[in-house]
């Protein structure tokens, strides 16, 4: 089933013009590896800022939480490190709160369970795994206020209006005197953003190049790899940090049966990673119909932990 999905986007956006690969697909085991080196690389910043945001601020940020209990539901939990941050004096102020960690794989939650339990002994927590479009129905009905967490600038990865229409969808469960807290990558000089996504060891390459190798093999496929370049570009009009792969040469490549033609230098656009200025987050934050919005950043302002409330 899970194959089939793959299969029919690769091919829909292999056969489309422009070409384009989700970036959601980047994320096999080796994918996520390639990731996680991603998360150590010095040109990108984004973990370092909000990790910063969370160790200094995260008293700033509950103060703005009045209620006494919460249920803290994070979305793309991962392991729940950096989140720890936020919990830890969370749990010191209140009189209850549960984290519901939701996340497409058990395996990382299951590590997320065991660093809470060594962080932060006597916390309940209950992970959810499967994706969160379906399984923010089932929570959405506790009767504690609710703190929506979306950390690490994934919100970025949408595209466009996406971005709004997936934070409508998030406050269509949530009510009065909730809040979602949103990590989001700002405007900054676009060289900064640029080597964020351009780095000269090529990590970046092969997180994108990963997914051809994906497509090789699950999908029967035989992308020459060492046929394609990664490209990188930033517009600090629009925000959007696009990632490509390049054709070097003319070439056809099979996958899953079907051929696909590459004209030389023909992109496959990879991924989009949106960054937004605070204004354009209070615009959104109207749009989505939330009544008060809060701003968290860095001593660099590079990066925000906004509160959005209900
Ligand atoms: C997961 N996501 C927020 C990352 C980003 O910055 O868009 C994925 C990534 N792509 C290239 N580098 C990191």
């Amino acid at each position: 089933m899970k194959t089939n999905t793959f299969e029919k986007d690769v091919l829909t956006g292999l056969q489309s013009n422009p070409k384009r690969l989700y970036s959601k697909y980047f994320y096999d085991d080796k994918g996520s590896a390639i990731f996680q080196q991603i998360m150590h690389m010095p040109e990108y910043y984004l973990p370092g800022c909000e990790t910063e945001i969370l160790r200094l601020r995260a008293k700033d940020i509950i103060r703005k939480l009045p209620h006494k209990s919460y249920d803290v539901i994070e979305l793309g939990a991962g392991d729940g490190s950096k989140t720890a941050l936020f919990l830890d004096p969370l749990v010191r102020e209140k009189e209850k709160v549960s984290y519901i960690p939701l996340d497409i794989s058990p395996e990382i939650l299951s590590v997320n369970e065991k660093i809470m339990e060594e962080k932060l002994p006597g916390l309940c927590v209950k992970p959810i795994a499967g994706d969160y479009f379906e399984t923010l129905k089932n929570i959405s009905s506790g009767k504690n206020p609710k703190i929506i967490l979306f950390l690490g600038s994934n919100i970025g990865n949408f595209e466009g209006e996406k971005a709004l229409d997936f934070i409508r969808f998030v406050k269509s469960f949530m009510r009065k005197g909730d809040h979602l807290m949103l990590g989001v990558d700002l405007k900054k000089h676009p060289r900064t953003i640029l080597a964020a996504y351009d780095d000269p060891a090529g990590i970046t390459k092969k997180f994108n190049i990963n997914l051809l190798e994906r497509i090789n093999r699950e999908l029967d496929g035989n992308f020459n790899t060492a046929g394609f370049d990664h490209y990188a570009s930033y517009d600090p009009l629009s925000g959007a940090t696009k990632s490509f792969l390049i054709s070097k040469a003319a070439q056809e490549v099979r996958v899953a049966g079907q051929t696909i033609t590459f004209h030389p230098y023909e992109p496959i656009h990879m991924e989009i990673s949106q960054k937004y200025s605070l204004q354009d987050l209070d615009q959104i934050r109207l749009k989505a119909g939330f009544k008060k919005d809060h701003h968290f950043t860095d001593s660099k302002a590079y990066f925000s932990i906004s509160l959005f409330e209900v």
